[in-house]
């Protein structure tokens, strides 16, 4: 871990971090009954386990005063109408914001709180978006062909809550809009996303 203050680059065309620590890649499999249309998955699924997303991360102690930082890049597709997607999380302490940074691509932050308030805010190059604490949040790459690049920092002692997407979805979702850039729509399944 490095002990004294430093500087990166975004290499351009890619975006991937010059000395990232840590790498993750997400595939269909880490998403398993998120996708509306799970006939659609199950056929994807069983061509390929696509590469839905990659978080290119900087190591730095999970404490309070420290800030995790690092690039995500949702490429693009879709599963049925529904584009790719993150998996989506609230932070294990709700009471953390996060900043997001649009640096290429197109596509949309879809949020919601515990107490059922939801929102969805466009994500393009040159944009920031605040996610304010106790919103969940997602990101969702809308574009046709680009990935969605954005950066983003968040306090160190956050940690991350999945299960309770995992377990009941996005009360919202985001698919093809035909004529319309994309639709949001409400979640069918939104309270049972898993089974
Ligand atoms: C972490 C921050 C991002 C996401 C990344 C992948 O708090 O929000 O780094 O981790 O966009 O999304 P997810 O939902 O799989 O962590
Ligand atoms: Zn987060």
């Amino acid at each position: 871990m490095r002990t004294e203050p430093y500087t990166f680059g975004l290499p351009s065309g890619t975006f991937i971090p010059e000395n990232y620590d840590n790498h993750i890649e997400r595939r269909l499999t880490d998403m398993k009954g998120q996708y509306l249309d799970q006939d659609a998955y199950r056929a994807m699924l069983d061509q390929k386990d696509t590469l839905l997303y990659e978080v290119y991360e900087f190591k730095r102690p999970e404490v309070a005063g420290e800030l995790l930082h690092g690039i995500s890049i949702v490429h693009p597709g879709k599963v049925g109408s529904e584009y790719f997607m993150t998996k989506g999380h609230f932070h294990s302490v709700l009471e953390t914001g996060e900043i997001y940074y649009c640096l290429q691509g197109q596509g949309v932050m879809v949020m919601e709180t515990p107490e059922g308030e939801w929102a969805v805010e466009e994500l393009r190059p040159g944009r920031v978006l605040y996610v304010l604490p106790r919103w969940a949040h997602r990101s969702v790459n809308t574009g046709q062909d680009e990935d969605l690049i954005t950066f983003f920092v968040y306090p160190g002692d956050a940690g991350h809550d999945y299960g309770t997407i995992e377990q009941k979805g996005f009360r919202k979702l985001i698919v093809d809009g035909g004529d319309e850039a994309f639709s949001v729509i409400d979640n069918p399944r939104w309270g049972n996303a898993d089974s």
